[in-house]
């Protein structure tokens, strides 16, 4: 039946995920005695008998809601339905080329309609032709192909001549794991270090580019740890061991054991589930808190993709690749009721990770985390009132297995309304008439959120809206340091390789390697319409001329248009200080002021490698942290569409180069914003969230303060509430 194959292949994917990012304690739920007892267990005596396991795991079928079988589109941007996505892969099993070699799917979703399609369509309309955009993988050839489903018929087809691959799939990551676990040389490795098999976790790690030597196949390096004694197999690696896997031919290409000296750190206290009866931190503790909401939220969401609330409507919708996806963002005018078109579209398109360590088993760490792993499949169920608060609304995302079948991710994406004490405008006078005032105004804002769990590290993606029209847009960062082991126990000890650190000792044994993380968004703007142009508006010193004034200098602002792509390639800096607006030049307020959003950066630690360093090369789209295109319905992804193990030739950087016209046209703005990570103590064994974000701001866009006439919030509007059930 087909519900019990899609259901079978969520689980397909919930077990690799769990191989990917998991720790082994999952398995005592299912299987007693598998991780509690001895190595006598008949569960785990010899390697063999865990990989036999593993094998019968994935072959049990686990009982998912059926919810999303009947599901259907109503909005041109809704994602393939369940039904459609079987409805794909049919036309594709009797396409002439795949009839007698089968390929792997690597992406199948929906190819969206042009974007005047789009921008045409209104609710009642008929959708434009439904279609599916897929990556196919067969005999070492990306196949890229749209399906027209309502023709059920491949309407293009190309073979991918660029260097890379498509992103991986649970099937490759079990795969290199199962690869690695068969082998004999392994099997030696891992009793000479003292590791038993019931203990062992290993990961799949997506290999960069790195020369000709791993070219023209795909490869795939499994690294291990041991899980004993703590969920948190993270901070026990088992040093320098790096097997490498050809995926295709799932045989191993190298293992390379270069960490013999070294012990697998203890790991002592590193488990992070809660323990009732655990020793609590020394302070006082918190009484339960939460958001009063005595009337419930105020936002809908329509036809299970549009939201609205206050003065915004935007569609929403999970993605594979990007997370989450913001389209057709519009805000309310103030004074007229207008719904106005902000961004068409908005989502993170890569997320580079550098780790700055040049040994053997570290120098291929420089993740493409969106191009290689996912957003949207490595995200995992969001945890309610923890991750999300009361009354949120969660949502399912809708992927499809290597085998082309369709699977339910569950309540990956919350929407929730926060109000976090923060003031949205004040002020308080004394008047010398007698009438005194003093008035504030709560900022409440509205939240869409989705973590991925990429491995080690959670990046907790929000886009937040607020009745200024302002949009915040912020990453959190938590999850586990991916560490190195060392022979050294403290900063005192006298360790020959000292000077070679590549970060501090974060526990005994325990290197944090220092890396970096950028994540470049993808913002097609459309303010009022597509007829937009960047203006950098900079500050500039002036002097003034002798005796012309008290003052010596000031600053002025000057407004530059740019006019193709290199005059928007812009790299921040301090003591240059400019705003970026994007405008609409045939949109005036009553003043004559173009209507425009800016975009307000942060978070902007820029990336030193040596631009010719392979993993810089690949990620070149971080080299200017703002870049400006003209809308391009394929430039989607600033890696490129075929990010694994490529080299760098369809970056942003590259179709930057072509410096296109950008004035007065549809364009698409990009910003990177980064983060420099020098691990400490306190990173161990999980991190605090740490965050970065930026903010597209309204500027001459309303006539005036858009929430002047906000009413205050009085006492009787917040009975004390009596606590209600959760959903
Ligand atoms: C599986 O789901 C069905 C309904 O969809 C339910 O009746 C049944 O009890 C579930 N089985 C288990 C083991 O949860
Ligand atoms: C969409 O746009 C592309 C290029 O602009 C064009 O070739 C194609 O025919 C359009 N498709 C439809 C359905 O209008
Ligand atoms: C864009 O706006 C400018 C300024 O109003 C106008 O001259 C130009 O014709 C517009 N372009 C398009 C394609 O509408
Ligand atoms: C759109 O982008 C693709 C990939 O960069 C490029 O090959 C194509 O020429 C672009 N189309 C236009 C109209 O610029
Ligand atoms: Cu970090």
């Amino acid at each position: 039946m087909e519900t019990a194959t899609f259901l079978r292949f969520s689980f397909l994917l919930f077990i690799v995920l769990f191989l990917f990012a998991q720790p082994w304690y999952w398995y005592p739920l299912s299987i007693p005695g598998f991780l509690g007892g001895s190595q006598s267990s008949p569960w785990f005596t010899s390697k063999d008998q865990l990989l036999q396991k593993l094998l019968s795991i994935l072959e049990t079928q686990v009982n998912i809601s059926e919810e999303h079988v009947t599901d259907v589109p109503h909005h041109p941007l809704d994602p393939l339905t369940i039904q459609e996505i079987n409805k794909v892969r049919s036309i594709l099993s009797s396409y002439a080329p795949f009839v007698n070699s089968y390929p792997t799917y690597h992406t199948l979703s929906l190819d969206e309609p042009n974007k005047s399609q789009v921008l045409a369509w209104k609710k009642g309309d008929p959708l434009p032709p439904r279609k599916a955009f897929v990556i196919a993988l067969l005999n070492d050839q990306s196949h890229v192909l749209s399906v027209d489903l309502d023709w059920g018929q491949v309407t293009s087809h190309a073979i991918n001549s660029g260097s890379g691959y498509p992103l991986l799939t649970s099937d490759d990551m079990s795969t290199a794991i199962q690869v690695t676990l068969s082998n004999v040389e392994f099997d030696e490795t891992i009793r000479e270090r003292g590791v038993s098999f019931s203990d062992l976790a290993c990961i799949p790690l997506s290999t960069g580019w790195y020369g000709p030597n791993e070219e023209g196949r795909r490869i795939i390096k499994v690294q291990c740890f041991s899980s004993e004694g703590t969920s948190n197999f993270y901070m026990r690696p088992i040093e320098g061991l790096t097997v490498t896997v050809d995926v295709d031919k799932k045989e191993v290409v190298k293992i390379s054991n270069k960490g013999r000296g070294i012990p697998v750190p203890k790991g002592t206290n590193t488990d992070y589930r809660y323990q009732p009866d655990g020793k609590a931190p020394e302070m006082e503790p918190l009484n339960p808190i939460s958001m009063e909401q005595p009337n419930g939220p105020s936002f809908k969401i329509e036809d299970g993709h549009i939201v609205r609330w206050a003065n915004w409507v935007f569609h929403l919708k999970a993605d594979a690749r990007a997370g989450l996806v913001i389209s057709r963002a519009m805000v309310r005018d103030s004074e007229t009721g207008e719904l106005r078109s902000v961004m068409y579209r908005g989502f993170p398109s890569e997320l580079f990770v550098p780790y700055m360590d040049p040994d053997e088993a570290w120098y291929f760490k420089s993740y493409l985390d969106a191009g290689e792993f996912g957003l949207g499949l490595t995200a995992m169920s969001l945890v309610p009132l923890n991750d999300c608060p009361r009354h949120a609304y969660y949502m399912d995302g809708i992927f499809v297995a290597s085998d082309g079948k369709p699977f339910v991710q569950q309540k990956i994406i919350c929407v929730f309304e926060k109000y976090a004490g923060d003031i949205s405008w004040r002020h308080s006078e004394i008047s010398p008439f007698g009438s005194a005032a003093r008035e504030a105004r709560p900022k409440v804002t509205l939240v869409t959120r989705l973590a991925a769990t990429v491995g080690n590290y959670d990046y907790v993606f929000d886009w937040e809206f607020q009745t200024d029209g302002l949009i915040h847009i912020k990453v959190a960062l938590s999850g586990m340091l991916m560490v190195k082991g060392t022979t050294q126990q403290n900063m005192d000890d006298e360790v020959s390789n000292k000077d070679k650190m590549t970060g501090p000792l974060v526990s005994e044994n325990v290197i944090g390697v220092i890396h970096d993380h950028y994540i470049t968004y993808h913002l097609d703007m459309d303010i009022d319409g597509t007829n937009n142009s960047f203006v950098k508006v900079s500050l500039v010193k002036l002097e003034t001329l002798p005796g012309e004034s008290p003052r010596k200098s000031y600053l002025k602002a000057e407004r530059h248009v740019a006019k193709t792509e290199k005059d928007a390639q812009i790299k921040l800096k301090l003591y240059d200080p400019a705003e970026f607006h994007v405008i609409n030049p045939s949109r005036l307020s009553r003043l004559g002021n173009p209507a425009g959003y800016k975009i307000v950066p942060s978070g902007n630690d820029a990336s030193l490698l040596d631009h010719n360093d392979p993993p810089q090369l690949r990620s070149a789209f971080t080299n200017n942290q703002i870049w400006v295109t003209p809308y391009n319905r394929t430039e989607l992804w600033a890696g490129g569409l075929l990010a694994y193990q490529s080299k760098g030739d369809d970056t942003l950087a590259v179709w930057s180069e072509r410096n296109r016209p950008i004035e007065e046209k549809d364009i698409t703005l990009w910003y990177t914003l980064g983060i420099h990570h020098i691990p400490c103590q306190e990173d161990y064994p999980i991190m605090p969230t740490v965050t970065a974000g930026f903010d597209l701001k309204p500027v001459n866009f309303f006539e005036r303060n858009p929430i002047l006439r906000a009413a205050p919030i009085l006492e009787k509007d917040l009975p004390v509430c009596q606590p209600t059930a959760s959903f």
